[in-house]
């Protein structure tokens, strides 16, 4: 497989102004007529060949302006069509034969459930019809779409424009989209499907109709999505002027689909798990990622399809704005201090583990090999924090002008990232050649930083130093502008000190500008020996170090007065003993439970009582692989040991207070995914798992309950995990055997089901793998299978899938080796554990590089082998 490269790009030859589609559905032998309308692109030299793009295609028929093609004027390969000469304007018809029964791949038109759906992002529209399949070729669309009594339902992007019966019992629907739009952004749905209808009034009072589509079973499904769907529009209006501009907006549920969902232009499709809940099947986790995917699908219609990419390497552009439109817009509706207390764990678990990986790579990449691999935390979330960093940087009003000037300036148009920011630089008058730097540089930046109090002039000198350190993509890394927000909080008072930096009064909390690879910051008049409070908010994706003491950290956590860093102080204390305990495990000697870190924690229960969210992650502690981030070599079993260890010494000393906690917040008003409710059961869970953690005969008999009462899923579904967790069976195997046979009918809870079994501790969990893949539930075909068994087992078990012996890296290869043939983005997607060999023992090693050899030696798909060279380079 070939790489393409940044440095190369050029606008296309031929440009194409209107598609015209018929599609002709059938299982086997899907019939595809287009006519496009092309012309040469100003800036390309005429008499160039047309080359399109297309894979897996059948070609029966080709003209160029009605006359057809002789053999010798065209040539097809596996990859394209070449007419060798055609004119300046002209009309170009091909019809091709696709089999979307055979599509396993879930990229192009396949079949999912009976039911017919496109994904053509990235490069899925090439597997439909021949079509410069790049994302600045834009052009409006018509799509005839032709079923059968099977199909009652037929849509595709835009508006229907008409409609009627055809001999044979066949029908058909023509859709109109008149907005421009990159073939990436092309939709196809035809089904049995229901809808369930609502209507907006845009805030200039165009009347939107808004369906979402699903099976017949599914229609008490849809609540939840359609008020988020509503919420967001309406929030997009309000918080950066942009207005739906069609008068339809569609969402299709399937139940087969390689990502959350798809921002088709009018008629968004999504995996069934990001749209569908039920108080009795959905977790409150699950009714906040649909709101939040609903949202991000729906703010795509501005950013990324009114104003889309030039070339995907500028993936980022869209995903990162968007993901940060939808952290802003999930923080407005829900808790904003747990929000992003969520997301920062993830990131720095998750990304930071990437950024240190071998497939390490820049927001904007200059190279890949296989595009579908770019889908990542780095291209969406890092790319969200960056947008994050320009947003207060440039501070909220100029920033909305900035993207004010963006939306109305790119309108219709394929653009860059750096088109983006020079947006923000005009709007803001700030300079922003150094923070291009963000864009360009793999990863994570290390901030060490020194405190120094003078007591008798008053004064705190903080020194920062930066660096990042090599990625196997790159050596050398420059400076960059890192916005650092901090506060000194006086030791005395316990408040925020006021910042007086080089003369100026900054106020309590402010944003100082790390440029130089160290610098120095004096702060004058400091009135009292302060504790720093660094990187409040997580105001730039950076690892932060600072000296601080356990008394310093226990200070903060009781003190600053940025909530988000009052959880990382809590964090930070327990890391530091968690290190203690570590140690102690892997030396053999006994384990000792840090006083300070039960006091703190006492503290924080017995405390005033507040924000409950923001408390329930308060007391709970950094996970195993959030540990594992911070360690030089990964212990996975001393990891987990000492975890437990502290879990329990924790459960121990404030049994009491968990038990208040869990009765205090105990409800039976009727589920609401309420953030007030939510609070209550997240607050409630956690004191409940401390409780079993240590098998309280009160913890268990609440589980029990819990489980029986049979409230709401939240709280079915995390008794559940905790009974399938503990250590007697007697507990777990009615409970699992019970829900397994209440739910087997509905396969986004068989998904729940099939992972809290395969995340349970115990050793014999890899044989139950195995016995799970054989269950009638599963299938590798599924992609939402595949990630709650494989990818739960293999991401979050730690302990069991390190298992020494290798038999937990075994699976996971047979699994990839199976996959690369019917699915190769998802299989690319399961092997990212293997590929983190290097943070292990010698032994694992060598047992995770055999594995990866042994994926090697196969036939591979351009997917796999992209990550598995990079993995074994
Ligand atoms: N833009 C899609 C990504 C789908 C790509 C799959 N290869 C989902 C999203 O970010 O909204
Ligand atoms: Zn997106």
């Amino acid at each position: 497989p070939q790489a393409t490269y940044l440095s190369d790009y050029r606008p296309p030859a031929y440009r194409v102004t209107h598609a015209d589609l018929t599609f002709d559905l059938d299982p086997a032998t899907t019939r595809v007529k287009a006519r496009l309308h092309l012309a040469r692109h100003p800036e390309r030299e005429p008499g160039e060949p047309l080359v399109l793009d297309g894979e897996g295609l059948s070609l029966k028929a080709i003209s160029l302006d009605g006359e057809p093609l002789e053999a010798d004027e065209y040539a097809v390969d596996d990859k394209h069509l070449t007419v060798h000469r055609v004119p300046e304007a002209f009309h170009l018809d091909t019809e091709v034969e696709i089999a979307p029964e055979a599509n396993t791949a879930l990229e192009g038109l396949y079949l999912s459930n009976g039911m017919y759906c496109t994904q053509c992002e990235a490069e899925g529209f090439r597997r439909i019809t021949f079509y410069p399949d790049r994302p600045d070729v834009m052009a409006t669309f018509s799509t005839t779409v032709i079923g059968g009594t099977g199909e009652p339902v037929l849509l595709s992007n835009g508006n229907p424009v008409e409609r009627g019966e055809l001999p044979g019992g066949r029908h058909f629907v023509t859709w109109e989209d008149p907005h421009p739009k990159p073939s990436y952004l092309f939709a196809l749905v035809a089904g049995d499907l229901k809808k369930v209808e609502d209507a907006f009034t845009t805030a200039s009072g165009r009347e939107v109709t808004l369906q979402i589509w699903v099976e017949e079973e599914n229609l008490d499904k849809t609540d939840h999505a359609m008020a988020s769907l509503k919420r967001a529009m309406r929030w997009d209006e309000q918080a950066y002027g942009r207005e739906y501009d069609l008068d339809l907006f569609m969402i299709v549920a399937v139940n087969d689909f390689n990502m959350g969902a798809m921002e088709n232009k009018g008629l968004n499709i999504f995996n069934s798990a990001a749209v569908l809940t039920h108080p009795h099947t959905a977790t409150d986790a699950a009714f906040q990622r649909v709101e939040s995917i609903v949202a991000h699908e729906y703010f795509h219609n501005w950013s990324g399809n009114r104003v889309t990419c030039r070339d995907w390497f500028q993936l980022s552009l869209k995903e990162g704005f968007t993901v940060f439109r939808d952290q802003c817009f999930s923080a407005d509706t829900n808790s904003p201090a747990v929000k992003r207390i969520e997301d920062v764990a993830f990131f720095r678990t998750a990304q930071f583990a990437e950024d240190a990986g071998p497939t390490a790579h820049p927001v904007r990449p200059d190279h890949y090999i296989e595009i579908g691999n770019f889908y990542t935390l780095t291209i969406y979330e890092k790319g969200a924090e960056v947008v994050r960093m320009l947003a207060n940087l440039v501070g909220e009003a100029a920033f909305r002008r900035g993207s004010d000037r963006y939306f109305e300036r790119f309108d219709g148009q394929a653009v860059t990232i750096e088109d983006f920011v020079d947006c923000m630089a005009e709007a803001s008058g700030l300079d922003l050649s150094q923070f291009m730097h963000w864009y360009s540089l793999s990863g994570t930046p290390e901030i060490d930083a020194f405190g120094e109090y003078d007591y008798a002039k008053a004064e705190y000198r903080l020194i920062l130093r930066q660096r990042t350190p090599a990625t196997p993509d790159q050596l050398d890394k420059q400076p960059l502008h890192i916005p650092v927000r901090l506060g000194l909080v006086g030791t005395k008072s316990g408040r925020d000190l006021p910042l007086t930096l080089d003369g100026e009064t900054l106020g309590s909390d402010a944003v100082i500008h790390l440029r130089e690879a160290e610098q120095e910051f004096l702060f004058t008049d400091v009135s009292e020996a302060p504790v720093p409070s660094l990187l409040r908010g997580f105001s730039a994706p950076v690892k932060l170090r600072f000296p601080y003491g356990r008394e310093d950290l226990a200070f903060l956590l009781a003190n600053d007065s940025d909530g988000f860093n009052r959880w990382d102080a809590g964090q930070r204390l327990a890391m530091l003993a968690l290190d203690d305990l570590i140690a102690a495990h892997r030396n053999g000697v006994e384990k000792v439970m840090d006083p300070r870190v039960t006091e703190a924690f006492r503290g924080l229960l017995e405390g005033e009582p507040e924000d409950r969210a923001v408390l329930a992650e308060m007391i709970t502690l950094p996970s195993e692989a959030y540990i594992a981030e911070q360690q030089p070599l990964v212990d996975v079993d001393a990891i987990h040991a000492a975890r437990e260890f502290m879990r329990r010494g924790l459960a121990t000393a404030l049994r009491d207070d968990f038990l208040r906690v869990y009765r205090e917040n105990q409800d039976d008003s009727p589920y609401a995914p309420t953030p007030e409710q939510i609070a209550r059961r997240s607050l409630k869970n956690v004191a409940l798992a401390y409780l079993m953690a240590i098998e309280d005969e009160d913890g268990v008999q609440l589980a029990r309950e819990q489980f029986e009462a049979d409230h709401n899923m939240t709280d079915v579904r995390h008794a559940l995990t905790l009974l399938t967790h503990s250590s007697r069976d007697e507990l777990s195997e009615p409970a699992l055997k019970a829900f397994g046979e209440k739910w087997a009918h509905d396969p986004l809870v068989m998904d729940q089901w099939f992972a809290i079994q395969v995340s349970r501790p115990q050793p014999d969990v890899l044989e139950r793998v195995k016995f799970l893949m054989q269950h009638p539930a599963f299938s590798l075909k599924n992609p939402n299978k595949v990630r709650a068994l494989i990818g739960t087992f293999a991401g979050q078990n730690r302990v069991n899938f390190h298992r020494i012996d290798g038999a937990g890296y075994r699976l996971l290869a047979d699994t990839v080796i199976e996959l690369n043939r019917l699915n190769p983005e998802i299989a690319a997607r399961l092997i990212t554990p293997l590929t983190r060999w290097a943070r292990f023992d010698e032994e694992r090693q060598e047992l995770m590089k055999g594995e990866l050899e042994r994926i090697r030696a196969e036939e591979l798909s351009p997917n796999v082998y992209e990550v598995v060279e990079k993995a074994l380079a």
